[in-house]
């Protein structure tokens, strides 16, 4: 047990809580010195339970005194005091730029020179020519782009997931996203180091797609390979088989970075219209799904989708508001009425992609069209606006969304927030949550809950009142604040009080399932880097030795580095968090 909070801190405007897992009437804050400077009582918010344990909520929100501190339980046995964290500006600068070099950290096929990967240096990797899987007498140069996660695979729809947050995070906080700087080869080259990082990756995006237009799904070994560094990791490499997803995603995200990077090299963004045009010809004259399953003998990553819906959908909203052109207006609007989730951000569902972009374009709308969007995001933000009440941490997600991975819903979470402040739609927000009732929790949920929680009548009034109060509390912040609340939670501020991102945080988990990190020759691993977080499923070895079944979800984490279902790290799930990260640092410039 512990006092948790966020350990990186929290800018002087705006909520600042801590959350005690434990009875406590008093709290305080207690500088460097040790100082008193702040007195305050908790509340009792009552059972959280997608953390399993009763909280107190210790609001600090008036204090904005810039500093370090403590939170400090009054009354209780000592030592329950938080991590030290800071009050102050610019707090979040220093891990926006740890989260943005993770991505050059995970570059392959190039030399990591030591000037800018220091300890994490390693000569380039997986240098060799593909074959493709299916035809051995054919091979290809795909070298470059960022491997995937822990492992060393290169798959196109998790990387256009990526690619799709931070350019968006370009396209939508361009004052702080301009501003950052990561210290990278192409540093100082007049373009904006962002850029030149999601380049890596486009480029070898382009050499994925075939003369024809079609797009292989991935580009892995086999089997997943042993724990060795990755230009060590010498297995051939295979072209897998081709999906209308992966030609989708090519198409969309090439769409979409032409015109970005018109500004900055119209040869390169000539390559990404031509590559974005010749995918989506090949989508047209294929418009059945055609679903990746890895094929027999290929163990590596599958991502397989059982719609592309949501992928055409993207691909015609982007190609219209690359063009202009009234022909893929046409596609997106028959696009727009197949079933798909209409906000998700990725990684495989991506309909919230193509409704953004149609939102931030430059060419024509149609009113009906984009009123309709808006009112999908307002909805899903006011759902997460409702969950947030629901425990005593606030998150903006429901007790069965501790999936694996978690910590991207959570970071998409705090997107929705700030996606529905870009637009202005706090007021909607606002009033929808009032009528908005949270989807039915599954069956399993209910069961669980009823196993677990067996409270007395006396105490289940308590509980009601505490919730209540919770409910009021939570419901009353802004959209801003909501968005702060998912970063304090991934930086430290739940169950675990664990900081999910490596380097940040007095109690920053340290062992990811991360390939070079895990070798004899690195000892710490590099900072920056984005945990999956907890998976209520006990998804692999370690967890399900760890954690006994039926665990509350927040506590089901183990910071191992063979927890891949818990404690791995991906391109997808940084990427998420730079979005949100940019937001908070831009609505405080
Ligand atoms: O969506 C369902 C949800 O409705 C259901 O309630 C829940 C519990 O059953 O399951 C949810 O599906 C989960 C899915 O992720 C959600 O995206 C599956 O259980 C879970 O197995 C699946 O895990 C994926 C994992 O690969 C295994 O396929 C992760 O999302 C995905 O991030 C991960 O990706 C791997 C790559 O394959 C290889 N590289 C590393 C990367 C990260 O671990
Ligand atoms: O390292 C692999 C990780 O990237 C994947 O997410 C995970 C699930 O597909 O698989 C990991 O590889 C493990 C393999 O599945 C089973 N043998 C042990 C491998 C390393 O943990
Ligand atoms: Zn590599």
């Amino acid at each position: 047990m512990g006092v948790y909070v966020n350990q990186v801190g929290y800018y002087g405007k705006g909520e600042k809580r801590a959350v005690l897992p434990f009875s406590c009437e008093k709290f305080r804050l207690s500088d460097e010195k040790g100082n008193t400077c702040y007195e305050g009582k908790t509340v009792d918010l009552g059972i959280d339970l997608s953390a399993g344990d009763h909280v107190f909520a210790a609001d600090f929100s008036d204090f904005a005194k810039p500093g370090i501190y403590r939170v400090c339980a009054e009354g209780v046995s000592e030592g329950e005091e938080s991590a030290v964290f800071r009050i102050g500006e610019q707090v979040y600068d220093g891990l926006l730029g740890d989260l943005m070099k993770a991505f050059y950290y995970l570059r392959c096929g190039c030399d990591l020179e030591p000037q800018y990967a220091g300890q994490y240096q390693h000569p380039a990797c997986h240098m060799s020519k593909a074959k493709d899987w299916a035809d051995r007498s054919y091979e290809k140069d795909v070298h470059g782009g960022w491997h995937d996660a822990g492992d060393y695979g290169r798959y196109i729809t998790a990387g256009a997931t990526a690619l799709a947050h931070l350019l968006y995070s370009y396209r939508m906080w361009p004052e702080t996203m301009k501003m950052h700087k990561v210290q990278i080869p192409e540093s100082g080259n007049g373009v904006p180091d962002i850029l030149n990082e999601c380049r890596y990756e486009l480029e070898w995006i382009l050499k994925m797609q075939r003369e024809d237009g079609a797009v292989w799904h991935k580009v892995t070994t086999a089997q997943h390979i042993p724990f060795i560094m990755p230009q060590k990791d010498l297995d051939p490499l295979y072209l897998s088989p081709i999906s209308s997803s992966a030609a989708a995603d090519l198409s969309a995200i090439c769409a979409m970075a032409a015109a970005i990077y018109e500004e900055y090299d119209s040869k390169f963004a000539g390559e990404l219209k031509k590559a974005a045009e010749k995918s989506y010809a090949w989508l047209k004259q294929h418009p059945e799904l055609i679903e990746f399953k890895n094929p027999k003998g290929c163990g590596t990553g599958e991502y397989g989708e059982w719609e592309d819906y949501s992928n055409r959908f993207w691909a015609a909203v982007e190609m219209y508001s690359l063009t202009g052109e009234e022909e893929y207006h046409k596609e997106l609007e028959e696009a727009w009425n197949k079933p798909f989730r209409r906000t998700a951000l990725g990684y495989s569902e991506v309909g919230g992609f193509g409704m953004l972009s149609y939102l931030l374009t430059n060419q024509k709308q149609d009113m009906t069209l984009r009123n309709a969007f808006l009112k999908e995001f307002a909805c899903e933000a006011a759902q997460r606006v409702k969950a947030s009440g629901m425990g005593g941490y606030g998150v903006g997600m429901q007790h069965w969304e501790y999936i694996w991975g978690s910590n991207m819903e959570i970071m998409k979470a705090g997107m929705y927030f700030a996606i529905a402040d870009y637009f202005g739609l706090e007021d909607e927000v606002k009033s929808l949550a009032d009528n908005v009732e949270l989807a039915m929790p599954p069956q399993w949920v209910a069961d669980w809950i009823e196993d677990y929680y067996t409270v007395k009548p006396e105490e289940q009034k308590r509980d009601e009142e505490a919730l209540r109060r919770c409910k009021e509390m939570y419901e009353a912040y802004s959209l801003r604040d909501h968005a702060a609340v998912q970063l304090d939670y991934l930086l430290g501020l739940n169950a675990m009080g664990v900081s999910y991102v490596t380097g940040q945080g007095e109690y920053a988990y340290k062992e990811p399932h991360l390939r070079p990190t895990h070798c004899d020759e690195m000892k710490t691993c590099m900072p920056g880097m984005v945990s999956g977080g907890p998976c209520e499923q006990l998804q692999d070895p370690i967890i399900q030795k760890t954690v006994t079944k039926g665990t509350p979800p927040m506590k089901c984490y183990v910071d191992h580095w063979e927890s891949y279902s818990t404690n791995e790290i991906t391109i997808y799930w940084n990427s998420p968090a730079v979005f949100v990260a940019a937001y908070l640092i831009e609505k405080n410039l």
